[in-house]
């Protein structure tokens, strides 16, 4: 290990990956962003210059891509077009960074023989119904369900052939929902705080039975960070950590955290294919590799992240208008 290039690392989950890196390491760490409408050069603020660097551009650059892997150790390709309720307005950009950029990236990784690993999701496998006591395992059968889905499905096989095909060095995860700090408001969480600090009402697609397993994104970047570890080549491990819960429920708890009836939000127009559920069986990761949750408390994981949008509203102010603007036009 050593030099770290980390794609996708001013978004969501990648940020927080490169601050949980340069914080608990000594790894000098490149980020390839495109700066997309989900990408934000703040949400890196602060990190050590001298180990940190930000690139602009594309991981679907066959020039770029090569070009940084050839000075890299590890790859960790976080970058993806990431919101399902996007990929049904328009797929195409999903079919170009998932499935091309991935395509791009595994090449070079091939040609210098580098470690990679793949950031993936639960949702590759499609939904499961309430009352299946079933979760997902590492062998339930791919089924997705969304262009955003299929895209990533799409992207786990590319790496799982090149493997197999090429020899390159690669493990899979796929996690479950994430939430935390410097999530955007597009999402189901971040847009719900910070509609209810603007005084708008909470907004439930459809009844809001569809239950999600959420995990604290550093959690999640604690297990990939053990996967670089200690996991084995060419496999894939699944990372939950037993958070399943009700959309309703969500929107209440978060309601009642901001000292709000539990009862003040409105039912907009459901998602198109709107997945039931998703549930996650991490035992693989957890008895092979040792991992577990730090952030076992849901709520209180919660309450920390409407006092993070509390305490950043400069960062998530800009884009707070334009996203209510494109839910508006689709009644949500
Ligand atoms: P995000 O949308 O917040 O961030 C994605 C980042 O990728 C942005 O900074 C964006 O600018 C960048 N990007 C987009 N296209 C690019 C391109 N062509 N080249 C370079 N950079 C590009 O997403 P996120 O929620 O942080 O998700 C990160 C990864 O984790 C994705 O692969 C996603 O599928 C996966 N994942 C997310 C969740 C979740 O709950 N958010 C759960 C499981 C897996
Ligand atoms: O305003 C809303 N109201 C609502 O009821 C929004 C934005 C969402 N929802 C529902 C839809 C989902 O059932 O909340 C749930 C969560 O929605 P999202 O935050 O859009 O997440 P989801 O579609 O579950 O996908 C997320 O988890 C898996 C990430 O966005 C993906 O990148 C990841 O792969």
């Amino acid at each position: 290990m050593g030099r770290f290039l980390v794609t996708g690392g001013a978004g969501f989950i990648g940020s927080n990956f490169v601050r949980l890196l340069a914080e608990s390491t000594d790894h000098t760490i490149t980020v390839l962003d495109a700066l997309t409408y989900a990408g934000n050069a703040a949400s890196l603020e602060g990190l050590p210059p001298s180990r940190c660097r930000l690139v602009t551009g594309s991981v679907a650059d066959p020039e770029l891509t090569q070009e940084l892997v050839a000075d890299s150790d590890v790859v960790v390709h976080f970058a993806a077009e990431s919101h399902n309720d996007n990929s049904l307005r328009d797929p195409s950009p999903f079919i170009r960074t998932n499935l091309v950029g991935t395509y791009t990236l595994l090449e070079a990784v091939r040609r210098h023989g580098t470690r990679y690993h793949h950031i993936s999701t639960d949702e590759v496998y499609g939904d499961l119904e309430l009352d299946d006591p079933a979760k997902f395992t590492e062998s339930t059968p791919y089924n997705p369900s969304s262009p955003y889905s299929a895209t990533k499905a799409g992207s786990d096989l590319l790496v799982r052939a090149w493997v197999r095909s090429f020899g390159v060095q690669a493990t899979i995860s796929n996690c479950s929902n994430n939430y935390g700090p410097y999530q955007h408001v597009e999402k189901f969480i971040p847009r719900q705080i910070t509609n209810v600090i603007d005084g708008i009402r909470p907004k439930l697609y459809g009844a809001g039975l569809n239950v999600r397993d959420w995990i604290h994104v550093t959690d999640h970047n604690l297990a990939v960070l053990r996967i670089l570890e200690a996991g084995q080549i060419g496999e894939t491990y699944l990372i939950g950590a037993d958070g399943e819960l009700g959309n309703k429920r969500v929107i209440e708890l978060i309601l009642e955290l901001m000292g709000q009836p539990g009862d003040a939000y409105d039912h907009v127009n459901d998602r198109a294919g709107h997945d039931l559920r998703y549930a996650i069986d991490s035992t693989r990761l957890r008895t092979e590799l040792g991992w577990e949750p730090v952030y076992r408390d849901f709520e209180s994981g919660l309450a920390a992240t409407i006092e993070w949008y509390r305490a950043n509203e400069g960062w998530w102010r800009p884009m707070k208008q334009a996203t209510e603007a494109r839910y508006a036009a689709a009644g949500q």
